[in-house]
């Protein structure tokens, strides 16, 4: 434990110079003898819950449907499952009570719709995507989230399951607010996709930090922070502290990376190191600090990366469904 943190201490405090060196040399998804070969339709998502939301976009998919109809259905499931209490029906609720739910998508014509701090509205994936196509708008926040998604014949119910009401009563003895990273090792749910036509989308969807401020907004909702897709480029989604990740733009930055000719792998690195300078520079402690990318380009390449252990994504495309443990910053 003490050689732990020690490590973790002198790893904080290493310099930019040997931080940026310290992820030169990681593995490439490219085949290089077919380096014309797209790898298409695949889907990767965050997380162990991954491995099923896969399997429903997977569906999609492998009929040639589109990206964005395979993000939303396989987002869906994990929104839908009460266990899952990270993200929709039987997410924790704020430090108030309440589940307060956040969400975006983005497809290959830059189409974008976000719902945030949503109430009540078990899907609010699909919230969002109504926001996308039958809105002049592309976010709606709060109660007019809600009277949106009711006047578009979402039902409302209560999110708040037995078990995420006695951890809050449990937290309410304290009320300390401490984020934990990797906490039952799920969080957000993001998804990005490459489907047989070539085209990508992408989806995120989360119920935020357990016992936020209410009306605390993370970087799932925000097209750019959590979630960024370009079709002529790649697709990158995001996990983990969305403060961090909202403070370098994160899915943006990394397709831009990939705009600049960085492999997947290499973008999420170079943006989870923006974020691991700005910590040292900040005075902060990496080690509370927990941020993921998962990235996907045009190719069907990709990579992924995170501050701490413990962070993995699943993968489908052709060959099967994998989970796969993200390299990352702090070993
Ligand atoms: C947020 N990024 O609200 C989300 C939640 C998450 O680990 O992924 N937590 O900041």
């Amino acid at each position: 434990m003490a050689n732990r943190r020690n490590f973790l201490k002198t790893t904080a405090l290493a310099s930019a110079a040997f931080a940026l060196q310290a992820f030169k040399g990681k593995a490439e998804t490219e085949d290089p003898a077919e380096p014309n070969k797209i790898n298409k339709p695949i889907v990767l998502s965050t997380w162990n819950f991954g491995m099923q939301a896969n399997v429903a976009a997977w569906e999609v998919l492998k009929n040639n449907g589109k990206a964005l109809d395979a993000v939303e259905a396989g987002v869906k499931i994990p929104e839908a499952d009460p266990k899952e209490r990270s993200v929709g029906y039987g997410g924790r609720p704020d430090r108030d009570g309440r589940v307060t739910l956040d969400a975006c998508i983005m497809d290959e014509n830059a189409n974008i719709g976000s719902v945030a701090c949503l109430e009540f509205i078990k899907h609010p994936i699909s919230v969002a995507r109504a926001v996308m196509e039958k809105t002049p708008h592309v976010m709606l926040v709060g109660d007019g989230a809600l009277q949106f998604a009711v006047s578009q014949g979402f039902v409302k119910e209560n999110l708040l399951v037995e078990d995420s009401e006695r951890e809050w009563k449990e937290w309410l003895k304290t009320s300390d607010y401490k984020p934990i990273a990797n906490i039952e090792n799920h969080d957000t749910i993001g998804m990005i996709a490459l489907d047989a036509n070539g085209d990508l989308s992408g989806a995120c969807t989360t119920s935020g930090m357990a016992f936020k401020m209410h009306g605390r907004l993370g970087d799932s909702p925000i097209i750019g922070a959590g979630l960024y897709v370009d079709n002529e480029i790649g697709a990158a989604t995001a996990t983990g502290h969305g403060e961090e990740v909202i403070r370098i733009t994160g899915c943006h930055l990394v397709v831009e990376l990939m705009r600049q000719g960085k492999s997947p792998q290499k973008a999420c690195e170079e943006a989870v190191m923006r974020i691991v300078n700005l910590t040292q520079k900040r005075n902060k402690n990496l080690k509370d600090i927990q941020v993921g990318f998962i990235a996907l380009n045009k190719k069907g390449e990709y990579g992924s990366y995170c501050i701490q252990g413990g962070f993995n994504y699943a993968v489908h495309d052709a060959t099967g469904n994998r989970l796969i443990d993200a390299s990352c910053f702090l070993k």
